[in-house]
C-alpha cells in the first residue's frame, strides 16, 4: 500500500546546485515513485529590499559576512503552512550526523532544511526559528547546501521501496554497526589479483563466515571502536579478541 510521500523543503540561496544531485539513481527514482517530494526554494526571493540582500557584515566588527534573518523567516513562514515539521539548521556547530540521526529524521513526514552560506546565518534564525541543527562531520564546507544534499540522501535510502529488492537498508555498513568487508566481481584473475578460493566453493555458509569474519576484522583495524556497540555472538567477541592478539597480523 503506497503511503504519502515525505516533503522535504530546502531554503537556500544556492537552490540550483541541488538540480543534478537530486535528479540521478536513487534520488530520481525515489522522486519518480512518488516515495519523496523535494522542494527547494530561494531565500533571494524573500528578500524585500530592492538589491535583494540576502547578507550583511556582522555587529561587532570582523571579517566575513553574515546571512539575515528577515528573508530566512519570511521564506520558512510563506512555505511551512499548518504541518509541524522539523526545522534544521545545517551548520558546522550542530549534533553530528549520523545513521542513528538519519534513522530518527527518516519517521518525521516533513522536514525543513536551512543552509546557511558566508560566516554563518544570524543567531535569531538558530535561537526562534531553528529547531534543530546538523552537522555533517568536523571539516570545513562552503554552506549548507553540501550537507542538506547528505542528509537527503541518507534519507531518502530508508524510505520504504527506495532501494531496489537487490539491497537493503538494513545490511548497509553502520545500520549493522559494523564495517563491510571486500566484494569481488569478475574477471577471476586481474593483473595477477585473484579472487578467494573461497568465494568459488559454492559452500554458502562457508561463505558467509568469512564473509562476516573479514568485515569483523576490518572493523577492528580500521574502526574499533565501532565493535564496542555493535551487535556481536561471544564466540564473535572470543574469535576477534585472539584475532586482535594474534602476532601473524592479517
Ligand atoms: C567553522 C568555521 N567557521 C569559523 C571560521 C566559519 C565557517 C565556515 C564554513 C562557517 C560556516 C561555514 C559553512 N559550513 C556550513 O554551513 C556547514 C557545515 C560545515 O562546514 N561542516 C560540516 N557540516 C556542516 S553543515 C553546514
Amino acid at each position: 500500500m503506497p503511503t504519502t510521500a515525505m516533503r522535504i523543503d530546502i531554503f537556500s540561496i544556492f537552490p540550483e546546485m541541488f538540480e543534478s544531485p537530486f535528479d540521478v539513481s536513487i534520488i530520481k527514482r525515489a522522486r519518480e515513485r512518488e516515495l519523496v517530494n523535494i522542494q527547494t526554494h530561494n531565500i533571494r526571493d524573500y528578500a524585500t529590499d530592492k538589491h535583494q540582500m540576502t547578507d550583511d557584515t556582522p555587529y561587532g566588527g570582523g571579517g566575513g559576512m553574515v546571512m539575515k534573518p528577515e528573508p530566512i523567516f519570511a521564506a520558512v513562514e510563506a512555505v511551512k503552512g499548518e504541518d509541524e515539521a522539523p526545522i534544521i539548521l545545517l551548520s558546522p556547530q550542530g549534533r553530528v550526523l549520523t545513521q542513528t540521526v538519519v534513522e530518527e529524521l527518516s519517521t518525521h513526514p516533513r522536514l525543513m532544511l536551512l543552509c546557511g552560506r558566508y560566516e554563518g546565518v544570524d543567531e535569531r534564525v538558530r535561537q526562534h526559528l531553528a529547531t534543530d541543527e546538523i552537522s555533517i562531520g568536523d571539516y570545513v564546507i562552503s554552506g549548507g547546501e553540501l550537507a542538506a544534499m547528505v542528509l537527503v540522501d541518507a534519507v531518502i535510502r530508508l524510505l520504504p521501496g527506495a532501494l531496489g529488492y537487490e539491497h537493503s537498508a538494513a545490511e548497509d555498513s553502520f545500520a549493522t554497526g559494523i564495517l563491510e568487508g571486500p566484494h569481488y566481481t569478475r574477471p577471476l584473475q586481474f593483473r595477477g589479483w585473484s579472487v578467494p578460493d573461497i568465494l568459488r566453493s559454492g559452500h554458502h555458509a562457508k561463505v558467509a563466515e568469512w564473509r562476516r569474519k573479514q568485515a569483523l576484522l576490518r572493523t577492528l583495524e580500521r574502526r574499533p571502536e565501532l565493535l564496542e556497540e555493535a551487535e556481536l555472538t561471544t564466540e564473535e567477541r572470543v574469535w576477534l579478541r585472539e584475532a586482535g592478539t594474534d602476532s601473524s597480523g592479517s
